[in-house]
């Protein structure tokens, strides 16, 4: 029989806890082939949470609870995620919010999922069927909503709909992978980070609608403005695309000042300056991108292997110099050449960058797996 851990992270929840604990327990049942087991993880409440716990242990054989310092949504999930894999033999982790905002009536469905192949399954409340209150204010749900969008479209993944949800199953194996990488994400961001690593990881994630109710008793403890600025930043550090793009913007920079120097300064002949400023370009993208941009999924460094990348590089490259020159004659053909400027730089923004950054991850720097 396969182990489930469903892990509650509480900090003043006495008004909520006894019916999550007992709604999730009222699922056992329904997925006879897992064992389900449940870890409170517990922030030194100053309310009745512990005490609650603590009574219903009599009750649930299978009900843990682990104490742990104050230190954020983050840490409370490491040292959860250590107990769950360390001491209780988890197969599956399970992470879920303690304030009845998550049905436990979902725990079978997320079962099936992973049983049926995916290695990470995110309770998704953008997806179709899903949902969040219709009562939430207009700012909670701008913050909701275009948080994900600034997120899916930072880190160029058009398929997963809710970066931030909270109710998850992951499978165990995944989590050791990639718990030492997350270890730095102490406040609400690590449930942004931990979802990045396992795609870093070429895990299989799956999403599954779920309808997000408002938390029943007690309060939020969220601070959204820390949230929105570890988020972006987390996007700005770490996206394999935003890092493409800026690695674009320097290789047009040094493009420019080595045509400059040889062209200008040095007196040789355009085209050759050209070629030699191209090239160089080519070869200083490829080796940032291969150590910064796709570093998860970096080409060794054999002579070959290296080599060979390279050629794919210049042979994605030479498909770009095409795209441009057919872009810019059809354009001006079309428009006149005055705006050329403006052209250029929607021909980059719309056919550049996305053909480069799918040829990239699909032909040079492709998933391990
Ligand atoms: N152990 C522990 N749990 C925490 C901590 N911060 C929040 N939690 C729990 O994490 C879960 C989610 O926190 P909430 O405050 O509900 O955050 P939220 O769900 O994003 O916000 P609301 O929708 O307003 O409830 C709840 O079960 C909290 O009790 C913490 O520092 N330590
Ligand atoms: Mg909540």
């Amino acid at each position: 029989m396969s182990r489930a851990v469903v892990i509650l992270p509480t900090y003043n929840e006495e008004g909520n806890i006894r019916s999550v604990i007992e709604g999730v327990f009222a699922q056992a049942g329904k997925k006879p082939s897992w064992d389900l087991h449940i870890l409170v993880v517990e922030s030194t409440s100053q309310d009745r949470t512990d005490e609650i716990v603590t009574g219903l242990q009599k009750n649930y054989k299978k009900l843990h609870i682990l104490r742990t310092k104050k230190e954020g949504l983050g840490k409370a999930y490491i040292r959860g995620f250590e107990y769950a894999l360390n001491i209780l033999n988890a197969d599956i982790i399970f992470q879920m919010d303690a304030d009845l905002s998550h049905e436990p009536a979902k725990i079978p469905a997320f079962l099936s999922l992973i049983e049926s192949g995916a290695d990470f399954v995110i309770g998704s409340r953008y997806t179709k069927g899903g949902s969040i209150p219709e009562n939430w204010d207009f700012h909670r749900k701008l913050f909701s909503v275009l948080g994900n969008w600034i997120i899916r479209i930072g880190f160029m993944n058009m398929k997963i709909t809710d970066w931030t949800s909270g109710f998850r199953a992951i499978r165990a194996p995944l989590i050791r992978n990639i718990i030492a990488k997350v270890d730095n994400f102490s406040g609400y961001v690590f449930q942004v980070a931990i979802l990045d690593n396992a795609l870093k990881n070429g895990a299989t994630v799956k999403e599954l609608p779920i309808q997000f109710k408002d938390r029943k008793e007690g309060k939020s403890k969220i601070d959204s403005i820390e949230y929105i600025i570890q988020t972006l930043l987390y996007v700005f550090l770490e996206s394999s695309f935003v890092k493409f793009v800026l690695v674009g913007g320097t290789g047009f920079l040094l493009d420019s000042i080595i045509l400059y120097i040889l062209a200008l300064k040095l007196h040789f002949p355009p085209w050759f300056a050209k070629l030699i400023s191209a090239e160089t370009v080519i070869i200083s993208n490829f080796t940032l991108n291969n150590f910064w941009s796709f570093s998860h999924k970096q080409l060794d460094l054999r002579w070959k292997t290296y080599f060979r990348g390279l050629l794919k590089f210049n042979i994605v490259s030479s498909g770009n110099i095409f795209i441009q020159t057919i872009g810019i004659s059809v354009m001006t053909y079309l428009f006149g050449k005055s705006n050329i400027i403006l052209y250029n730089a929607l021909i980059i923004i719309l056919l550049v960058i996305p053909y480069s950054y799918f040829f990239y991850n699909k032909f040079i720097w492709k998933d391990s797996r």
